[in-house]
């Protein structure tokens, strides 16, 4: 079993989708291990995207991602990793395959529904960032 954090982000929560969202996490057979629907704080989004610091959208990027509500997940599946990100398709929601979340629900590379753990460090790290009662 590995776990991987999920943000559904707030163009998808304001959009009503996070329902179905979930549905789907728990149609694809994840389990939900932690889950927590907060406002990011400025500072927090910052922290949370720290690696993208100095990147041309970084600004916007932490602006929209402190814009409204974001659900946070932590899912725990076999190889949860590479499957959620597999579910949520490619950053670019238009490059994703069909049936993935960010090709249903996302509008723009910014702004693109869901947010997932790339590798088992930064998994680590983020789960624990926002669920330091499951480290
Ligand atoms: P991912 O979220 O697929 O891991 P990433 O880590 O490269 O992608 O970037 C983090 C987020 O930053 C991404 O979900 C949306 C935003 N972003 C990335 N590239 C962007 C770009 N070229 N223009 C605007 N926003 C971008
Ligand atoms: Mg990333």
């Amino acid at each position: 079993m590995e776990r991987t954090l999920a943000i559904i982000k707030p163009d998808a929560v304001r959009a009503k989708n996070a329902g179905k969202i979930i549905d789907r996490i728990e149609a694809e057979g994840f389990s939900i291990v932690g889950m927590k629907k907060i406002n990011l704080a400025t500072k927090q989004a910052e922290e949370f995207y720290a690696v993208h610091k100095g990147k041309p959208f970084y600004a916007e990027l932490v602006e929209f991602m402190t814009s409204g509500p974001v659900v946070i997940m932590a899912l725990e599946k076999s190889n949860a990793i590479q499957a959620w990100r597999d579910l949520m398709g490619s950053t670019d929601p238009v490059k994703s395959a069909p049936n993935c979340l960010r090709r249903l629900y996302g509008t723009s590379v910014g702004q693109n529904a869901t947010h997932g753990s790339d590798a088992v460090q930064t998994a680590a790290v983020e789960i624990k960032f926002f669920f330091p009662e499951l480290a």
